[in-house]
């Protein structure tokens, strides 16, 4: 059952400034091939354990089990020892630097170190998925996206939960509530951002753009969450979105900073991105549900590079049907309308 979108939205993102107005960035030039080991949230510790009861206590290590946490490889590295690589480039801005000790990373989440591993596996992770899909920039394939070393900060003394996304094609994380990067769908839905402005730079320009470009980071967290990680736990909704960032500011389970299967439409709308989003993001959802992951996900990030920075809802869900129409033919573009149809977009 869906609580209400206002208690959704109790302690909301709002303050995360969306605008989105550099440039892609440089483009890597060469191949890291290196691999350590790492220890992560998959994709976080509510979605993976299903215990709706975990909260922060302070960031302190017995907060969460030993078994909520996963083993995993990180790949891409430049064989430095440090968090970098073809995808993400971390830097601590205010606590030590991960520095890998016989090609490991294995930290627990009281140590900061923790958060920057999360941010180098989830941002690399993104990226990997979204070349699954074809978008690679090789002959034939479709356009890179975001394809290069993405500057990725981690601010552990930021007071508020200002992980953002400013002028400099930079990802920050702060540490209101639970450190914003021990949740890999919050660090995901920040790289949408990312996605987004080196696809079309400067967007987000209109109140619509930016209710897209929120919308897209709650979509692209749970379709990369859902990838890599796999089904959540019995009884976690595979729709909600930052589980476990959202245990200190919600207060009913599950615990869901926004979803992205909502029944909002165009008539509840209120101005403000983030939840005027939840009407995107369920469309997206729906396109998903018709299509299947890799069809739906294609289509809509072909489209989004020919969304105009200030776009509307309706202009860019028909970009989004001419998308389909073009690479999946008439059915498919049914599909898509209807999705943006039952929204009220169009
Ligand atoms: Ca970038
Ligand atoms: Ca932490
Ligand atoms: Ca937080
Ligand atoms: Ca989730
Ligand atoms: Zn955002």
């Amino acid at each position: 059952m869906l609580t209400s979108p206002q208690a959704r939205l109790a302690g909301s993102l709002a303050a995360v400034a969306a605008l989105v107005l550099a440039g892609a960035g440089a483009t890597a030039t060469s191949a890291a091939s290196s691999t350590a080991t790492g220890r992560v949230f998959f994709i976080n510790p509510v979605q993976s354990s299903g215990n709706e009861g975990l909260t922060d206590q302070k960031d302190s290590d017995a907060a969460v089990p030993l078994s909520d946490y996963k083993t995993v490889t990180l790949t891409n590295l430049d064989g430095s020892g440090r968090l970098v690589g073809d995808y993400a480039n971390v830097v601590s801005e205010t606590g030590d630097p991960a520095i890998a000790t016989n090609g490991t990373f294995l930290y627990t989440r009281h140590d900061d170190r923790f958060e920057q591993v999360m941010a180098y596996y989830w941002v690399t992770e993104a990226q990997k998925y979204i070349q699954r899909l074809g978008f690679t920039g090789a002959p034939g394939a479709l356009r890179a996206v975001n394809k290069e070393s993405q500057d990725v900060r981690l601010n552990q003394y930021g007071a508020d939960n200002s992980f953002s996304w400013d002028k400099k094609d930079l990802l920050r994380f702060g540490k209101g509530g639970v450190d914003d990067a021990e949740d890999g769908e919050v660090i995901v839905h920040e790289y949408g951002h990312a996605v987004h402005d080196a696809q079309v730079p400067g967007f987000g320009s209109s109140e619509e753009a930016g209710s897209i470009g929120e919308a897209w980071g709650d979509y692209l967290a749970v379709s990369v969450g859902l990838a890599v990680a796999g089904a959540p736990a019995k009884g976690v909704p595979a729709a909600c979105v930052m589980d476990w960032d959202a245990t200190s500011y919600t207060s009913t389970v599950p615990h869901c900073l926004r979803r992205v299967d909502t029944n909002l439409t165009v008539a509840n709308k209120t101005g403000e991105v983030h939840h005027d989003g939840m009407i995107w993001s369920r469309a997206l959802w729906d396109i998903r549900s018709g299509l299947g992951d890799y069809k739906a996900n294609r289509v809509i990030i072909d489209a989004q590079f020919d969304f105009a920075p200030d776009t509307s809802f309706a202009a860019a869900a028909n970009a989004t049907i001419a998308k389909a129409q073009t690479m999946y033919g008439s059915s498919a573009a049914s599909t898509v309308r209807a999705a943006f149809h039952a929204r009220g977009i169009i």
